[in-house]
């Protein structure tokens, strides 16, 4: 009883409570998806073996679903992907802004998603996590590497007309910092 109030209070923090319909988590492995989404799942941050995390991962509280994927490296969760992208209603592209070697990687598979004519309208929050580790990637370093620089909505509420809500927010999950702000934000879209 106790963690599911505690779920509701998170929830509402996050601007998640009333929300129905599919939220996706994607990026690449390791960058903390798991992590947050066990967060979401049991009020706590666990840290995360990435070998021995599932590629897929869901967690569904009254009528929002959560969906966790890995792109990119190994691509077996593929044909689930292809399955479950054009039934979501908000997308979580989680970065670990600390890896720079990945960074072309992570874009390519953002880009997959931004030029996906299914999901062209979809809500897409980008957050570039683990900025507590020294040395990590500014916002305007990450949003270039990225491609993003001329293509962000704005953190404010207001979208022009007919474009897609697309923001970067910093954050750092394993600190709790950041990333309420990133979802705020994008429960405002969706
Ligand atoms: N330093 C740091 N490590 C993090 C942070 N968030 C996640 N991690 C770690 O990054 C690794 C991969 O995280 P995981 O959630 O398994 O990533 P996933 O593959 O996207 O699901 C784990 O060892 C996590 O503990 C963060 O904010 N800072
Ligand atoms: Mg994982």
């Amino acid at each position: 009883m106790f963690i599911w109030k505690w779920i509701k209070n998170l929830l509402k923090s996050w601007g998640l409570i009333n929300k129905s319909g599919n939220l996706l988590f994607v990026g690449l492995d390791g960058a903390g998806k798991t992590t947050l989404l066990h967060c979401l799942k049991f009020g706590k941050i666990v840290p995360q073996d990435p070998t021995q995390m599932p590629i897929q991962e869901e967690f569904t509280y009254e009528k929002l679903n959560i969906h966790a994927y890995d792109m990119g490296g190994h691509v077996a969760a593929r044909p689930l992907w292809g399955e479950y992208i054009t039934t979501a209603n908000a997308i979580i592209f989680l970065v670990d802004s600390y890896d720079r070697d990945r960074f072309p990687e992570a874009r390519a598979e953002l880009e997959k998603i931004l030029t996906d004519e299914r999901i062209k309208t979809i809500p897409i929050l980008v957050l570039g996590n683990k900025i507590d580790l020294p040395g990590a990637a500014s916002e305007a370093e990450l949003r270039s590497a990225l491609g993003l620089s001329l293509s962000t909505t704005g953190k404010g509420s207001a979208v022009a007309h007919g474009a897609r809500p697309l923001e970067i927010f910093m954050c750092t999950i394993t600190r709790g910092r950041g990333f309420r702000e990133g979802i705020q934000w994008l429960s405002q879209h969706f």
